[in-house]
């Protein structure tokens, strides 16, 4: 399943079976067809570590009538068939997209999924970088059946007044059908249930406001993580023809100087960086381990993550909803220069995967910040103009949250004024020997003068590295453990310490594969700033993380 909870009663829907067959087409690749699990990335078949090419996969299905598949995520650019027809096409590995097809004949039929994840002119995101760009289907591929006019999707923001909770209701209608329809939509929140009459002509899509009001229902915060029941539902001709149910949580987002507020109370933040990847499983990381991850976060103190450097698998965030985890999600780009920026694509996939993460991610209460643009040219006037563009655009489609990015650690950054948060990523003690109270407050006066003063500042980024059981307690050698201790212990001690500082994101929770352009700075082809490795075998640091968290 593609989420946490059941999303449907009344529309069809199923996962497909987990078993596909896998042709490649590029060199070295496959010898033939393999049986392959989906969710799964292909670099987890033996064959496949290093393959960068085409995969084919297929399946046979029983369905008929108006078919929507929808793929949760593969990497990184997909064209879905139908028995051979191309129903859908797709840029971006990290958020989900659907597949249409009306009229199916009652029957079986066969799916193919053609993935490529190979680097070119038509990929502006997916580059070789400092984390690996996986190829295959990565999250669970949902098959579902349409009536004429099904729920595109539904988004609830809670508004905090005198009365209690009220939750405005945005939902977007489909006809696919080739005459007018017109039906009642109500929604469900907590109980609490408004309706409105609903109308749409011919192929249109529609977006319908309501507003619930919810009374004295229970917030939603980090100590008591409540979820309540959202749900749409769509009556055509007096009878149900289509729902989407998800979960909200009440809870409010506001900045206040330099404090962010969660229903009023300021949060600190004590988060970890988190790449969604796992050891031989990639990108695809099981469900079970994404809970471990966050529970091991949890032992160590951290109330947060920060998804970099994509938008994660909603099961993922459902657990954080769940957990009370708050989490800073970012649409991907990492890490890209002007002449990066400039790349034809460049803006145009980008704003594919911020809307897509916006519109598919909005309703998780755990959400508490929209990030973009890890690293890239915040220095320069079209770098800058880019920026603003997906500020702009992050809240046109989401005013309940506030927008930030993470900026690369170097003076002359131009779009403090234009962020709500500000974020910083610093590595005094690992990539220049600066003490770390210095670095900070020499990056704080800057953004002062350049227009982020009195702005929430949190560091985004800080750490150290350290190869898994590599010891030298005497010497403190560079990728040694003792060294990672030493390292994060100062430079988190000095964040926690500083008034002026919301909080803090460790780089990183666990070891990452990184593109082999990147091996000759990365011992083992990893990125080894992990406080676990990519095992989730705890280093030294884990403990040191844990006392500065103030954990039990
Ligand atoms: C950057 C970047 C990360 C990672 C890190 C590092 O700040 O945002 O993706 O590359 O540095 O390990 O150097």
């Amino acid at each position: 399943m593609e989420r946490l909870f059941d999303t449907h009663i009344v529309r069809g829907h199923r996962a497909c079976e987990p078993v596909w067959t896998l042709t490649t087409l590029d060199e070295g690749g496959l010898d033939g067809p393999e049986k392959v699990i989906v969710p799964g990335v292909w670099e987890s078949h033996p064959a496949l570590r290093r393959y960068r090419g085409r995969g084919v996969y297929r399946q046979r299905v029983t369905l008929g009538g108006n078919i929507r598949l929808w793929l949760g995520g593969a990497g990184f650019q997909t064209r879905v068939y139908l028995d051979d027809v191309l129903i859908a096409e797709h840029y971006g590995a990290y958020t989900g997209f659907e597949a249409l097809a009306t009229g199916v004949a009652q029957g079986e039929h066969v799916l193919s999924v053609e993935v490529d994840n190979r680097f070119g002119e038509s990929s502006a995101l997916h580059v070789p970088n400092d984390y690996y760009a996986y190829g295959g289907i990565n999250r669970p591929v949902m098959l579902e059946t349409l009536s004429d006019v099904y729920i595109v999707q539904c988004h609830y923001t809670p508004r905090r007044g005198k009365d209690g909770w009220t939750v405005d209701v945005e939902a977007v209608l489909r006809n696919i059908c080739a005459e007018a329809r017109e039906g009642e939509l109500s929604a469900t929140v907590a109980g609490h249930t408004a309706c409105r009459e609903v109308r749409l002509k011919a192929g249109e899509t529609v977006s319908f406001a309501l507003s619930v009001c919810c009374g004295d229902a229970r917030s939603w915060s980090p100590d008591e993580p409540v979820l309540h029941i959202a749900s749409a539902l769509l009556t055509l001709n007096g009878a149900p023809a289509d729902d989407l149910i998800d979960r909200v949580g009440l809870r409010e987002i506001r900045l206040e100087g330099r404090q962010i507020l969660l229903n009023g109370a300021p949060l600190r933040v004590k988060g970890f960086n988190r790449h969604e990847e796992w050891g031989g499983f990639g990108l695809s990381v099981p469900v079970e381990a994404m809970m471990q991850d966050l529970q091991l976060m949890r032992d160590m103190g951290a109330n947060c993550v920060r998804t970099s450097h994509y938008p994660n698998d909603p099961r993922f965030l459902d657990l954080c909803d769940e957990l009370g985890m708050l989490v800073w999600e970012e649409s991907h780009a990492r890490g890209f220069d002007e002449a990066g920026m400039r790349h034809p694509l460049f803006m145009e996939q980008l704003c594919l995967s911020t809307r897509e993460m916006v519109a598919q991610h909005y309703n998780h209460p755990c959400v508490f910040l929209w990030g973009c643009l890890n690293e890239c040219a915040d220095d320069t006037e079209y770098g800058a103009a880019c920026y603003r563009e997906i500020f702009g655009l992050l809240r046109e489609m989401d005013a309940s949250r506030p927008v930030t990015a993470a900026l690369l650690e170097r003076p002359g950054g131009t779009v403090y004024g234009d962020m709500d948060v500000v974020g910083i990523n610093i590595y005094p003690r690992w990539y220049h020997d600066t003490p770390v109270a210095q670095a900070l407050a020499v990056k704080l006066r800057e953004i002062d003068e350049n227009g982020g003063a009195g702005k929430p500042v949190i560091v985004s980024e800080i750490g150290a590295g350290a190869v898994y059981g590599f010891h030298d307690p005497l010497g403190m050698a560079k990728w040694s453990e003792e060294r990672q201790c030493a390292i994060l212990k100062e430079q988190i001690s000095a964040v926690l310490a500083h008034p002026d500082i919301a909080g803090v994101f460790i780089w990183q929770f666990a070891d990452v594969r990184v593109d082999e352009s990147w091996a000759d700075k990365r011992p083992n082809t990893r990125n080894n700033k992990g406080v676990v490795d990519a095992f989730r075998r705890p280093k030294m640091a884990y403990q040191t993380v844990k006392e500065l968290y103030g954990a039990k």
